[in-house]
Order: C-alpha cells, then sequence, then structure tokens
C-alpha cells in the first residue's frame, strides 16, 4: 500500500490526542490542523472548512490523500494499517478482537454516553429550565466514575491494556485519563491506581510528550 498524505484535524486536549499520539508513533509524515478552544467558543463553533469535511461538526477528522476519515477508532484503523509493523490493534487475532472490544466502550459507552452528558447537558435535558442540567451534570460524574472503576479493574497487574504491547487503547485511554483529572476533578492517581500507571506509561513516551506540546498542553 502506497502511503497516502495524511492530515490530521484536532481540538487541544480533545478526543484527537489519541490518533495525534498514534501518528507520532507510526513514524508516518503527517500535518495538522489543531483548533484551539478558545476560538471555538469566540467563533460559535468549528470552522467552516471543518464542518464541509465533517457535516458531523466533530473532530478528529483525517484525511488520507483525497478520503475523509472521521471517527476515531476507524481511523486509528488506517493508521494501524499504514503502519503495520506498530501493532497498534494487538499482536494476535484475539488480540485485535479485545483491541476492538475496548474502542468501542470507549467511544460509545464512555466518551459518548458519559462524556456526552457530562459535557453537552443539553442534549438529555432542557438546559434552560436552568435546574434539570445540574442532576444530569451529577449523574454523568457518577456515571464516569463507575466506568473508570471497571477500567482500573480491567487493567489490574497489566502493563498495557491489550496484550504485551502499547496499542491503539493504550493512546485511547490516556484521553479519558486526562479528561478524570482536568474537567472532571478527579483524584485519578488515587482512585484508579492502574488506570493511572498505563496513563503515566503512555504519557512519558517521545509521541505523547510531542503532542502536548504540539497541542500547547505542557
Ligand atoms: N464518535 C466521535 C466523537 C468525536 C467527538 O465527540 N469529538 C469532540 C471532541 S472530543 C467534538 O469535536 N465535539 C464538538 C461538539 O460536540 O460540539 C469519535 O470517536 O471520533
Amino acid at each position: 500500500m502506497s502511503t497516502p498524505k495524511i492530515h490530521l484535524y484536532a481540538l487541544t486536549g480533545a478526543c484527537s490526542v489519541a490518533p495525534h499520539i498514534l501518528l507520532h508513533e507510526s513514524g508516518l509524515d503527517f500535518t495538522t490542523t489543531i483548533y484551539k478552544k478558545e476560538e471555538l467558543i469566540k467563533n460559535g463553533g468549528y470552522p467552516d472548512e471543518l464542518k464541509k469535511l465533517n457535516p458531523k461538526a466533530k473532530v478528529p477528522v483525517a484525511t488520507f490523500d483525497n478520503e475523509v476519515v472521521t471517527e476515531n477508532p476507524a481511523i486509528f484503523t488506517y493508521i494501524s494499517q499504514l503502519a503495520p509493523s506498530k501493532k497498534f490493534f494487538g499482536n494476535t487475532p484475539l488480540e485485535t478482537v479485545r483491541v476492538y472490544e475496548w474502542l468501542n466502550y470507549l467511544s460509545g459507552t464512555l466518551h459518548s454516553a458519559a462524556y456526552g452528558m457530562f459535557y453537552r447537558p443539553q442534549r438529555f435535558v432542557d438546559v434552560e429550565d436552568g435546574s434539570l442540567d445540574k442532576h444530569v451534570l451529577a449523574k454523568a460524574k457518577m456515571t464516569i466514575q463507575d466506568i473508570y472503576k471497571f477500567i482500573d479493574q480491567k487493567l489490574e497487574g497489566k502493563e498495557w491494556a491489550v496484550g504485551q504491547n502499547f496499542t491503539a487503547v493504550d493512546a485511547y485511554l490516556y484521553v479519558f485519563y486526562r479528561w478524570g483529572a482536568g474537567p472532571v476533578q478527579l483524584d485519578m492517581e488515587k482512585e484508579y491506581p492502574n488506570y493511572a500507571r498505563i496513563a503515566k506509561a503512555v504519557e512519558e513516551r517521545p509521541s505523547a510528550q510531542a503532542v502536548l506540546k504540539a497541542e500547547g498542553l505542557n
């Protein structure tokens, strides 16, 4: 497979941190457009450039030559296929299954459902009411904590989430670890030590350090 020209559209500190890390890990050439949260707030959302590429108006978006790919698990899959020696989807068929099992859970349950409630209560209740969104936020925080507890138990005794090596799952887990420690204000290290160990191991990698620097997060 010849290597396409790759461009990643990301938002500082958002879930796009994960494909950004994978691209650095892959050794592939790529360029980025990194939006800043303050710009988005000021401009009322993503610029037309992004919305034209992704009518869902979300990042990450990755272009591979003329192909526009959205949704983290799909972008991870393409990056992995372009850098097969990196084994971002595991070393065996069963490890690949485990990677997809994790990615579905993190994308569908943790990100969309729990963080959807936390960041976007208006998707669930009429926030203009002024009282309902507080309940949604409280429930979101409890749900996030339940999920983190489950994740922490699954990571007990493990160096990486799947198999013996770094995979796309670890990069994705790192995103939600940062959100737990940041916006949700949880004591991640104390409450979720297994999760903390893996997040730290990801953060120490040159790929994550490069992303933190590029996104102005360090
Ligand atoms: N299911 C999508 C979710 C993408 C997503 O929610 N991206 C967030 C940033 S973490 C976003 O751009 N949100 C903008 C908004 O909700 O207005 C994926 O996994 O790629």
